[in-house]
């Protein structure tokens, strides 16, 4: 019988066949394709013996949370406390770009910007506007509400930016622990501490624990600089140019004239000067 991982504690595995759950184990690595199940796998199971019997083909695969067939990412954003990094956040579109997941960009925290603040910030999130990419309020619930179907989203940001309660939010079932009520209760009521799936708004949401760290080990230089969408917009002199001591490099100019976000193109540098290193 065919279904998805929708949980994994410890070494039992929650697969959901068409709406019914089963409990199942695994045998850790498969001979096959050498994969451990994560969260989002397709799976058969022998629904009898209740055991994993193959681990389908995966669209894409995350590490830090482990999870499989995503199909977008809420880059949830916070624009203070914690402050916003323009660093995190290019970061973390490389790692969504690089493996085909649609980054989606839901700001958090506006209210506590001052007028000079956000006229400055907003500026900023324009220009992630212009090259592409569908930015969000987390006041705009009904927007929000509205890109999860059809789709298995991955929520992700720093912690303290707001996932839980935007979360809480759009699902007042899921009952999620938040910041605020962890340090007026001193106790928990749900903490993220392990992937799990939901379904919300006719698709599917995996509430992780957040990326711990950020790991570009994986990746090339050249997935890197094509991650970086609008750099590409204007050939550079040579097809392969990596924009960083070449001639006749458009990147550059670009970053020059003020077309191209030059925090971007410094965030490019420190995340080419990275790969190979752990961070
Ligand atoms: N002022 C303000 N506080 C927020 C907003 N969103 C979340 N918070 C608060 O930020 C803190 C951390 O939120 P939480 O959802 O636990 O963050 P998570 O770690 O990303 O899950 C909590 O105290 C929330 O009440 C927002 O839009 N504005
Ligand atoms: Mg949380
Ligand atoms: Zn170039």
């Amino acid at each position: 019988m065919k279904g998805q991982i929708v949980k994994i504690i410890s070494n039992l595995y929650t697969v959901n066949c068409d709406g019914i759950k089963y409990d199942c184990h695994s045998r850790g690595k498969f001979r096959k394709n050498n994969l451990t199940p994560v969260v989002g796998d397709y799976v058969i199971i022998d629904a009898e013996n209740n055991y994993i019997l193959e681990i389908l083909e995966r669209k894409n695969y995350l590490i830090r949370p482990f999870v499989a067939n995503v199909d977008q990412g809420l880059l949830v954003t916070s624009l203070k406390s914690p402050d916003f990094s323009t660093n995190l956040l290019d970061k973390l579109l490389c790692i969504m770009e690089i493996n085909d997941i649609e980054p989606i960009i839901c700001l958090t925290k506006m209210d506590l910007l001052n007028e000079d603040e956000k006229e400055k910030l907003l500026e900023v999130v324009a220009y992630y506007q212009k090259i592409g990419y569908k930015v969000f309020n987390n006041d705009n619930l009904s927007a929000v509400k509205k890109i999860f179907k059809g789709k298995t989203t991955v929520f992700t940001g720093q912690t303290g930016a707001g996932k839980s309660t935007l979360l809480n939010k759009l699902d007042e079932t899921l009952d999620l622990e938040t910041g605020e009520i962890s340090k007026a209760l001193g106790r928990g009521k749900h903490t993220t501490r392990h992937v799990e799936l939901h379904e919300l708004f006719g698709g599917k949401v995996l509430d992780t624990p957040g990326f711990s760290s950020l790991d570009f080990n994986d990746f090339t230089k050249e997935e890197v600089r094509d991650s970086f969408k609008e750099f590409g917009e204007v050939p550079c002199k040579f097809h392969d140019c990596m924009h960083i001591n070449e001639r006749d490099c458009n990147v550059k100019a670009r970053v020059l004239s003020g077309d191209i976000l030059e925090s971007r193109y410094e965030n490019y540098k420190k995340i080419l000067d990275s790969i190979g290193k752990k961070w």
